[in-house]
């Protein structure tokens, strides 16, 4: 039996029954969200009605959506801890949808009347930023096909422009575009890529499109937290003992959960404080100490780990001299991070060496390590610039980039091993060819640098190619303790 409406046990079931209309449209169908902002809305919807159903849209791939189909749009969250595994049903998908199968579709619901949200998780690598400036890449072919638009869009930034272009021109209500990724003031630069594409489209539909930006269009901040690894089949074998039933894409994740979020929605918003989501006008604190903090140190564990043998963060924090490496790498980050008043620091440190070491959810070092070239944009350049100025040299920043281009694009003859080797990123190609162009490990980190892999200000430092290099050259010839060791010692100034 496969999990259904009928199946689905009503202790597991995270919000009553009953019709739900469709009031968001989701771009990134992939386990974030289905861990996250459905579980939210879940709890939205057991404590009021509302037209929150949510139009899940999967970008390529038909895996979750076929799936979804077959289990009536019903999957598990496994809240995953050492302590033991709960199953909960979410159930607030109304549709799921693969872009690229269905095109117009997209567009058509971004652009229905009854869409109040648009929300996304497409990762940084699905925003097209330009790899010099911080705004959409209005070279890269695929916006330009956008720009076009002789066909349905293919970005995300394609989809929500021509959505809204469609919104513009036969109601012009009111929408809110959430997005819901690791970016550092994620609706800000969400609103500035949608408006460089309106920018650039002919005069009367750029006036047009701007215009109703202006007028009907809220892109608020928000700060999305909780580990969610990729299904595996012992999750699948987990949900079957739990709910008794097949789930063919049960969704693990850690038991934290959190979501800061600003509150400027232009046509209503589920209740999704009966999740536990805090409303703040002031996001950025919550944004800026989760993405260095979490994710920029998450990046140094899973470079560490994979280069010292270790498939997963928790193996790859359970080595001393990697928790003592993430341990200084909060250090380096403390000074770029206000503290929100409500958060208490220590305990924040303390909870996310306990949320990296769970054993039961093991995380892949693959996972948080691939697409470190955009990733690591976020997380790295500011707070390493802002140590720059005030005279101190952030090593530990500098190790996870060393640690970043040995996984990524090893030396002739160093071998990172099998899960680096495992690690996706847009960049593998492009510097590999570097790598070789340049010859010498220094060269290599300049050019490195230079080309703009982590902006323009970073790379008015040379001072940090260089110790990134350093680093690089103790980790190629020594391994990586010997790195994390160079690194805490004082180095080059
Ligand atoms: C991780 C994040 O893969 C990564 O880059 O750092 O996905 C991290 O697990 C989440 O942001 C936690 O909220």
């Amino acid at each position: 039996m496969t999990l259904s409406a009928a199946t689905t046990a009503p202790g597991a079931l995270l919000h009553r029954r009953g019709p739900l209309a469709t009031g968001i449209v989701h771009l990134g169908l992939g386990n974030f969200h289905r861990a996250h902002q459905a579980v939210y809305t879940a709890a939205a919807l057991a404590a009021q009605d509302g037209p929150w159903g949510i139009l899940g849209v999967a970008s390529r791939s038909a895996t979750v959506v076929d799936a979804l189909h077959r289990q009536e749009l019903r999957y598990a969250v496994l809240e995953v801890s050492p302590e033991g595994t709960r199953a909960r049903v979410p159930a607030v998908h109304t549709g799921a949808i693969v872009a690229a199968h269905d095109p117009g579709a997209v567009v058509a619901a971004i652009g229905a009347a009854t869409t109040s949200i648009v929300t996304m998780t497409v990762t940084e690598h699905g925003y097209v930023f330009s790899p010099r400036t911080s705004g959409l890449d209005l070279d890269a072919p695929a916006v330009r096909a956008d720009l076009r638009g002789d066909g349905a869009p293919g970005t995300t930034i394609g989809q929500i422009a021509r959505g809204l272009q469609r919104r513009a021109r036969s109601h012009g209500a009111p929408v809110t575009v959430l997005s819901c990724d690791n970016l550092a003031a994620n609706g800000d630069q969400t609103a500035r890529l949608v408006r460089e594409f309106a920018a650039a489209l002919p005069g009367p539909e750029a006036t047009e499109l701007l215009g109703y930006l202006a007028r009907a269009v809220t892109f608020p901040n928000s700060m999305v937290d909780r580990i969610v690894p990729a299904t595996t089949d012992a999750d699948r074998a987990t949900a079957r003992r739990l709910l008794g039933v097949t789930d063919a894409v049960p969704v693990p994740a850690e038991p934290f959960t959190m979501w800061v979020l600003q509150d400027r929605f232009a046509a209503g918003r589920p209740g999704w404080e009966h999740g536990g989501a805090l409303f703040t006008d002031d996001v950025e604190p919550y944004e800026l100490l989760k993405l260095r903090l979490l994710n920029g140190t998450h990046s140094l564990i899973a470079y560490l780990g994979a280069l010292a043998g270790a498939a997963t963060i928790p193996e790859a924090v359970g080595n001393p001299f990697v928790a003592d490496a993430a341990q200084r790498a909060i250090e380096d980050y403390l000074p770029s991070v206000e503290v929100p008043a409500d958060v208490d620091l220590d305990a924040y440190v303390a909870q996310l060496f306990t949320r990296w070491a769970n054993t039961a959810l093991g995380h892949g070092t693959h996972q948080v390590g691939s697409d470190g070239s955009v990733k690591l944009r976020q997380r790295v350049p500011e707070p390493a610039v802002l140590a720059l100025a005030a005279g101190r040299m952030p090593h530990q920043l500098a190790l996870t980039v060393a640690a970043y281009l040995c996984c990524v694009a090893p030396p002739a003859g160093f071998d990172p091993g099998p899960h680096a080797a495992a690690m996706n990123d847009p960049a593998r190609e492009r510097l590999a060819a570097l790598r070789t162009r340049t010859g010498s490990t220094a060269a290599f980190a300049a050019a490195v640098l230079d080309g703009g892999l982590l902006g323009t200000e970073l790379a008015e430092h040379p001072e940090f190619a260089a110790r990134v290099a350093e680093l690089a050259e103790v980790l190629t010839r020594s391994g990586p303790r010997a790195a994390v060791e160079a690194a805490a010692t004082v180095g080059s100034r």
